[in-house]
């Protein structure tokens, strides 16, 4: 009798900002562990997603989007991303249906000639397109890398997603199990719920708000007899008027921001929550080392 042999091994998903590549992880989990929205740079750090198969581990690493960076937080994220795919197995480089090949892609391709890791080209958000332009998209692609595979999906409605999973298998090297079973993610609890409350304030604000913001879970407190978690978060925002805005009249849009999060947070830990949000003006935070230290934006 032969041994069934275990594989695993950690596949980068990358692309420009926007492209749909949280949503992607969150739809292979069947859970919510990396927030989305429809504002560019949402994701700031590297997320590991855990697929499971029979006999083996998928290690799903979603990075910030890439793109030419200004800034100390823009530059860590762009970091968070190229780094990523130094030491992966399998690149999944996620493009827009409903777009053409452009600079930024072309930015990143540039990166993906100089390595050697097999590349899938995911076309999302096939949900926006006909079939025709499907094929001139794939066509331009495959003219300027070869790519092992590539997959139309829609990422938000699902369409191709199992069918990418399983196509990725094949190309898990032996290996152990990372992780065990049950998880299915890295990041600590405590780090998801913050990305939840930033990701209701993203949602809920214009344009310049979400990139001022950063959020810190002060108190994670588990009250098991109760099935209750107790939470205390800190939005940290860079300027007063900013402050106002996310507090709102009378409080009304901080409230409205918690009770999203808390649905979303009960989900994930499976408890009731409670759940308290603090607003404080700390000018520049996002250029501040120790700051981005403190939440998590940052090497060691
Ligand atoms: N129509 C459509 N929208 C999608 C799809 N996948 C993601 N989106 C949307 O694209 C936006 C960006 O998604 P997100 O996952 O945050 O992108 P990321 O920056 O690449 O991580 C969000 O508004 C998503 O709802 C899809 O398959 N179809
Ligand atoms: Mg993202």
């Amino acid at each position: 009798m032969t041994e069934q042999k275990f594989s695993s091994g950690f596949i980068a998903i990358i692309g420009r900002p926007n492209v749909g590549k949280s949503t992607l992880l969150n739809r292979i989990l069947g859970q919510k562990i990396a927030i989305t929205s429809n504002k560019p740079q949402t994701t700031r750090n590297r997320i590991i997603g855990i697929h499971n198969f029979p006999d083996g581990q998928a290690l799903f690493v979603d990075t910030p989007g890439i793109h030419k960076a200004k800034g100390k937080l823009n530059r860590f994220m762009v970091d968070q991303a190229i780094g990523a795919c130094s030491d992966v197995d399998l690149i999944l480089f996620l493009v827009e249906a409903d777009d053409s090949l452009g600079g930024g892609d072309e930015y990143i391709l540039k990166l993906l000639d100089k390595s050697s890791v097999p590349v899938f080209l995911i076309i999302n958000k096939i949900d926006l397109i006909k079939p025709p332009q499907l094929l001139k998209l794939i066509q331009q692609y495959s003219e300027r890398f070869k790519f092992a595979e590539v997959i139309p999906l829609s990422a938000k409605g699902g369409d191709g997603v199992e069918r990418m999973v399983q196509e990725i298998e094949p190309y898990l090297p032996e290996g152990p199990q990372y992780y065990p079973g049950d998880i299915l993610t890295d990041q600590p609890e405590k780090f998801i719920v913050a990305e939840l409350v930033r990701e209701k304030i993203m949602r809920r604000t214009s344009k310049e708000i979400p990139y001022g913001i950063g959020v810190q879970v002060e108190t994670f407190e588990e009250k098991p007899e109760k099935n209750l978690v107790v939470i205390q978060a800190m939005v940290h925002v860079e300027r007063d008027s900013h402050k106002k805005i996310i507090v709102g009249k009378g409080g009304q849009m901080i409230r409205i921001v918690g009770q999203e999060a808390r649905k979303d947070i009960e989900r994930l830990l499976g408890t009731r929550v409670f759940l308290e949000l603090f607003v404080r003006v700390d000018k520049d935070w996002s250029q501040n080392e120790r700051m981005l230290r403190e939440l998590g934006y940052s090497k060691k």
